[in-house]
């Protein structure tokens, strides 16, 4: 039973939702090992979840969404303010009366014949005066057991609350899972968020991208801090050195991988190591040291599933070994065990694919695994988590990197000239769509700093408190820009990636120290073939030359495309159109 505080904003909250939605009861998350058993023993009971061979996978539960409810939805997504312009051109948008009005009947009674689960929550570690509380309100188990594996969660937050803390209320209700009644409403007002009619990702639990993302860019431009969809690692340097490297790519562009990777053995047998302090989101505050420092506000991964194997990312498939839910797979009912396209070249002859078919790896011409299927494990459960990740303030952070998919115009990597280019570099990230045909130049989408649908206010605004923050962090990371995926005209990626991908970090943590040469191109300062080490690597020169060609002529479609982007914005600052300019120029 948890022990409540006598906190008001906290008591009528509840009650009034207990109100409007009805639940049969209202069970509150002391987070206690004994409360959790209990609502896993009865979500299998229900049917919600399904417990995994304990021999093989102690601890973990398999789990499938409604085949409607696989992924976020961007276009039932709201920011809610009275004016508009606070949303911004990049944001759909609805007044708070307008939201309120169209989406309060759709919870009117929806909890009825359920239990209103109330999970208190902390984004960061307890008791940080960087960390912020929340409490989200489901009728999911589902979500309730999620959300205490992806934040810290229970009765140490109530205490932490107390009678007077402020936290940000978060309303979850599955609804009917109707897809055309769904919505993923944020009040940057009154910093509250509201959910209804899905069960699923980053819609659901609501500590991830619309608390942690959305409402907390608010909350940084506010009070002088950042909230940006980045992983954080450390990289150990044989004299035992970690140096910290923030790095935003869009979803499934690789943070999940960068984070973890396992270095090349040439860099194992020299004493390099790879520490994991987050993978998705990372909250930057100006240390005392007038250094940037980032906590993941987050206490585990929510990480897509296929591909996920012992050669691309053995860490997070040992993450993944216990205490896991897994959601939308295919289940392998001749060992009670998961499997995915991707993790090995031995599918389950008698499976369930993720819609419950019967599904034989062997014969299938369908894909048995959710191509956004998603493994929710606790960070702890990680073999390189770093002993930073509980750090109450956080790491130094020497580098930060840039990255999106890219068949042919990104080089492998490029440094900024300096902060205002690097915030430059980070508006004109983009990602070509992975369905196009291998070779072909895919879809260009433009996606902002990895932000475009996380940022909870005018993303003008954001390119400008960008900016200011450069003003005030004196001693400034340096910023890159990376592309693991460029492609021949094969259509066949150039460079290995994965583990490889170590070569490219230590140039950029080298240039970060003066220690790597460089040389100037139109798009920023670019490594010489020889000042990455290809040591214990096979690749052509004739790839090598051709990851690290700038061409001109596609870079100029580049700026025009820009161009077009940044009409968009009519508070987009005046320094960025100046480096517009000045890139176009120096093409
Ligand atoms: P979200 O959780 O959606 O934010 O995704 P993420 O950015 O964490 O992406 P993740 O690491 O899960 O990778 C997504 C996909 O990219 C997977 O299919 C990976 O196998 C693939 N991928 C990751 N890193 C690399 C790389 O270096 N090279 C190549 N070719 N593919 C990669
Ligand atoms: C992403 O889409 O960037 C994710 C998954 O990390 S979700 O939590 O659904 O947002
Ligand atoms: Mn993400």
């Amino acid at each position: 039973m948890a022990n409540l505080p006598n906190n008001r904003k906290l008591l009528d909250w509840v009650e009034e939702c207990r109100a409007l939605m009805a639940p049969d009861t209202v069970e509150w998350i002391d987070g206690s090992e004994e409360q959790l058993e209990q609502l896993r023993t009865r979500a299998v009971a229900t049917g919600e979840m399904h417990r995994l061979n304990p021999e093989l996978l102690p601890g973990c539960y398999y789990h499938r969404s409604h085949p409607s409810d696989v992924a976020r939805v961007e276009d039932r997504t709201f920011i809610c303010t009275d004016d508009p312009a606070e949303a911004g051109p990049t944001n759909n948008h609805m007044t708070p009366a307008e939201a309120r009005a169209k989406v309060l009947p759709l919870y009117r009674g929806c909890m009825k014949g359920r239990i209103m689960y109330v999970v208190p929550f902390s984004m960061g570690p307890i008791g940080s005066p960087f960390s912020k509380i929340g409490v989200e309100l489901t009728d999911s188990i589902y979500v309730a057991l999620s959300m205490c594996i992806m934040t810290r969660a229970g009765q140490a937050v109530l205490d932490q609350l107390g009678d007077e803390g402020d936290f940000v209320p978060c309303l979850h209700a599955k609804g009917t899972l109707s897809a055309k009644d769904r919505y993923i409403l944020h009040f940057p007002a009154d910093q509250s968020i509201w959910s209804i009619n899905s069960g699923y990702g980053g819609n659901a639990l609501l500590g991830k991208k619309c608390f942690a993302l959305r409402i907390a860019s608010v909350l940084g431009r506010k009070e002088g801090w950042m909230a940006e969809h980045m992983l954080i690692v450390g990289i150990e340097n044989p004299e035992g050195e970690v140096r910290y490297i923030a790095a935003a790519f869009p979803s499934a562009c690789g943070k999940t991988n960068l984070a973890m990777l396992i270095p090349p053995e040439v860099y194992q047998k020299k004493g390099y190591k790879v520490w994991t302090v987050g993978d998705d989101i990372a909250w930057l505050r100006i240390g005392d040291d007038g250094r940037l420092y980032a906590t993941n506000p987050e206490y585990g991964f929510f990480g897509v599933v296929p591909g996920t194997s012992a050669k691309t990312n053995p860490n997070a498939l040992a993450a993944t070994q216990k205490n896991t839910i897994f959601t939308n797979v295919v289940r392998n009912l001749d060992n009670n065990t998961v499997w995915w396209e991707g993790l090995d070249k031995n599918p389950p002859v008698h499976g369930e694919d993720w819609l419950g078919n019967p599904w034989d790896g062997t014969t299938a011409t369908t894909k048995g695994a959710q191509p956004n299927s998603r493994f929710t494990s606790p960070l702890a459960g990680c073999p390189c988590v770093s002993d930073k990740f509980d750090d109450p303030n956080g790491v130094p952070i020497s580098a930060i990197v840039f990255g999106g998919r890219r068949a042919r115009t990104a080089p492998l990597v490029f440094e900024s000239f300096d902060w205002e280019h690097g915030v430059f570099v980070g508006s004109a990230l983009s990602s070509e769509t992975t369905a196009a045909t291998m070779g072909a130049v895919g879809v260009v989408r433009r996606d902002p700093m990895a932000m475009l649908p996380f940022c909870g206010y005018n993303m003008g605004d954001y390119f400008g408190h960008w900016m200011e923050m450069g003003k005030k962090i004196e001693k400034l990371p340096t910023i890159f820009h990376v592309n693991w995926f460029r492609q021949n005209e094969q259509g066949e990626y150039l460079w290995p990636g994965f583990g490889d991908n170590m070569r490219v970090l230590e140039w950029i943590l080298d240039r970060c120290e003066g220690k790597a040469e460089a040389v100037d191109s139109p798009v920023g300062r670019l490594p010489k073939k020889e000042d990455i080490n290809l040591e214990g690597l096979e690749i052509s020169d004739a790839a090598m030359d051709e990851l690290l060609t700038v061409d001109r002529d596609l870079w100029k479609q580049e700026v025009a495309g820009l161009r077009e982007f940044y009409a968009k914005f009519d508070r987009l600052p005046e320094e960025m159109r100046k480096q517009l300019d000045a890139l176009e120029e120096r093409l």
